[in-house]
């Protein structure tokens, strides 16, 4: 069977005429922001670049890096290249602390952003005929407007439902015959969870699909939403700073998310040198814009850690694709001098029976010493409240993250339902170290 490729012109060129594609794209972006973002040409007269100095895909390892504070400190439209009144549509995202980052788009950027969209829906065997329930919240996040208007570009049929009202979601997907559920990956198990409280087994709706993103999930979580819900799960990637969704996305292969590199420019670095990595070995990825006009950004560090997968895919499409993301530079936790990434959590609670996947990690300090504790709801189905049965299972909980982190936490069992739910991004980690400055 031949795959759906949206773009196949795009998605399928030969390597070389994809690099000349983007030398082509970077030129003129790079000399664009260099006469338009007197920020951007601050940073290259520092770092000794002029546009023309820039002759081969190599020479962007010359440009200087631009972080989330040099967004921050040209709050809110320092880094537009292009007048106001050509912006049509403001984005941002909130972040923790701080200001938020402002992006911008033209005309023309919508459309782009519509076009990667349909890229990613169609790689996942989405298309016209497909009823899609969008599960993300509108607004200043990128993530609800973004998918609404790429599903619409690519004839599916759109019920831009929003995050929250989670019982009636369940009513549209009943009323409408949804085929696709559209959000994250957490929100996702949420309505699974109140459509069973409300006497409906999710696997009896007509959702054949999800695309889901915005948020690290491991493959534990992807199977326990895929059970939940009968569904197929996908996986895509995006930033705020770069586009939003639609950054890449998983193929039918679920072996990677395809960049759409005729766009961005994926790079992954040593997150401590800021050294580029040869294909293949994990770090930080970096993203320069090729074509955006209102917000174009060169060389940014995500704080996202994967790694490129260069191997031609069996979808056909010639583009790199990125390994799932699961942590971020800033999320890893230094707990009594061991590093923990959450996603090391959720890959060993996801993979004992007994447990639901909600679960929250709590580091605080007690005089000089750092304690660790892994709370974890237990499954819906199948609870049990004999002593020894929990005990037991408490064990094995400690006993698997000691064999994977080298570090025995806590561990606290909770009745289902006990964590708080979001219809956004779930919050995994709770640090009081920071939050009391210890
Ligand atoms: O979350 C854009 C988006 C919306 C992507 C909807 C996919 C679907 P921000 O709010 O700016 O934008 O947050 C971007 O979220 O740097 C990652 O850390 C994380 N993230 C996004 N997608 C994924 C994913 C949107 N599929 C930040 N897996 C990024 C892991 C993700 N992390």
């Amino acid at each position: 069977m031949i795959p759906i490729i949206w773009d196949r012109k795009h998605e399928t060129l030969p390597r070389r005429e994809l690099e000349a594609l983007q030398l082509e794209r970077l030129q003129k972006q790079l000399s664009r922001v260099y006469r338009k973002v007197p920020y951007y040409r601050r940073r290259l007269e520092a770092a000794g670049m002029k546009p023309e100095d820039l002759r081969s895909l190599a020479d962007l390892a010359r440009l200087p890096f631009t972080t989330k504070e040099d967004i921050r400190t040209n709050y809110p439209f320092g880094l537009f290249a292009v007048p106001l009144d050509r912006v049509v549509r403001i984005h941002a995202s909130s972040g923790t602390t701080g200001k938020p980052t402002v992006v911008g788009y033209t005309k023309k950027d919508l459309r782009t952003w519509a076009e990667l969209i349909a890229r990613i829906v169609t790689q996942a065997g989405v298309k016209r005929g497909d009823v899609a329930q969008v599960c993300f919240s509108y607004g200043l996040f990128t993530g609800g407007f973004g998918l609404h208007y790429g599903l619409e570009r690519a004839g599916v049929t759109v019920v831009p439902a929003a995050a929250g009202n989670t019982e009636r979601h369940i009513q549209l997907m009943r009323d409408f015959g949804t085929t696709v559920i559209v959000g994250t990956p957490s929100y996702a198990l949420y309505i699974a969870e109140v459509a069973r409280g409300m006497g409906v087994d999710p696997r009896s709706l007509s959702v054949r699909k999800g695309l889901f993103g915005a948020e690290p999930w491991t493959e534990g979580m992807r199977s326990e939403i895929e059970r939940a819900w009968g569904i197929e799960a996908f996986d895509n990637y995006g930033l705020s700073e770069v586009i939003g969704p639609g950054v890449a996305g998983e193929c039918r292969a679920k072996a990677g998310l395809h960049v759409s590199e005729d766009h961005f420019l994926v790079e992954v670095i040593d997150p401590e040198t800021g050294t580029p990595l040869p294909p293949g070995e994990r770090g930080e990825l970096v993203f320069t814009t090729l074509t955006k006009e209102a917000f174009p950004v060169i060389r940014y560090r995500t704080r996202d850690l994967s790694r490129l997968i260069p191997e031609p895919c069996p979808c056909g499409r010639t583009t790199v694709r990125m390994e799932k993301v699961t942590g971020r530079t800033d999320d890893m936790l230094i707990i009594r001098g061991v590093n923990v990434f959450p996603s090391q959590v959720e890959e060993v609670l996801t993979a004992i029976p007994g447990l639901a996947p909600h679960y929250l990690i709590i580091v605080d300090k007690k005089g000089y010493l750092d304690e660790f504790e892994v709370q974890v709801e237990l499954a819906q189905e199948g609870f049990t409240d004999r002593f020894q049965d929990l005990a037991a299972l408490e064990e094995t909980v400690k006993n698997r993250l000691q064999a994977v982190l080298s570090l025995t936490p806590r561990v606290k069992l909770l009745e289902f339902g006990s964590l708080e739910r979001t219809a956004g991004k779930a919050r995994r980690v709770l640090d009081r170290r920071k939050e009391a400055g210890k």
